[in-house]
């Protein structure tokens, strides 16, 4: 399952009570376990969902507080040129953490459970938590960029 690339959410399950109860699921998993974010394939439901959930940390203790967002089909529109190198954990690959590159700011599109269109620049955690998630949708593990 992780290894797949997810398929997007339709029009017509845009509010529906699955895409509910799939946000409900993901975001109790991801609180039970103290995660920063969580995507659906970590759940075992191969559809473009993820949350991000920002908050500070021992690694990053300027990250901003975030409530949880859900995005579905997120897609980063534009990356800034800069790279950086930081710390990241997944709750699918227990006991690893590495230092990962990635972009410092994305401009990104993402639809909420409604189906309305949002845009939103990220920098920072926020915008690594959300390059991460949107790896597990497409099939890759942080393991993976180390
Ligand atoms: O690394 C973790 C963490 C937890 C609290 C504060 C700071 C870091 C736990 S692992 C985590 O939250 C992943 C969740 C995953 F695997 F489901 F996507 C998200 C993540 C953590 C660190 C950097 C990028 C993404
Ligand atoms: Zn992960």
């Amino acid at each position: 399952m992780l290894k797949l690339k997810a398929s997007d959410v339709s029009s017509n399950e845009f509010g529906s009570a699955w895409l509910y109860g799939l946000a409900e699921a993901m975001q109790s998993t991801m609180l039970a376990r103290n995660g920063v974010g969580i995507a659906a394939p970590q759940v075992y439901v191969s559809k473009r969902v993820i949350i991000v959930a920002s908050k500070a940390n021992l690694r990053y203790p300027d990250a901003p507080e975030m409530t949880p967002i859900v995005m579905v089909n997120p897609q980063i529109l534009a990356r800034s040129e800069q790279n950086n190198l930081g710390e990241e954990g997944c709750l699918s690959v227990p006991n690893e953490r590495g230092q990962v590159p990635r972009t410092n700011e994305i401009f990104i599109r993402y639809f909420d459970l409604e189906g309305q269109q949002i845009e939103l620049m990220l920098a920072g955690f926020p915008a690594r938590i959300v390059q991460h998630e949107i790896d597990h949708l497409n099939g890759i593990l942080f393991v993976e960029r180390l």
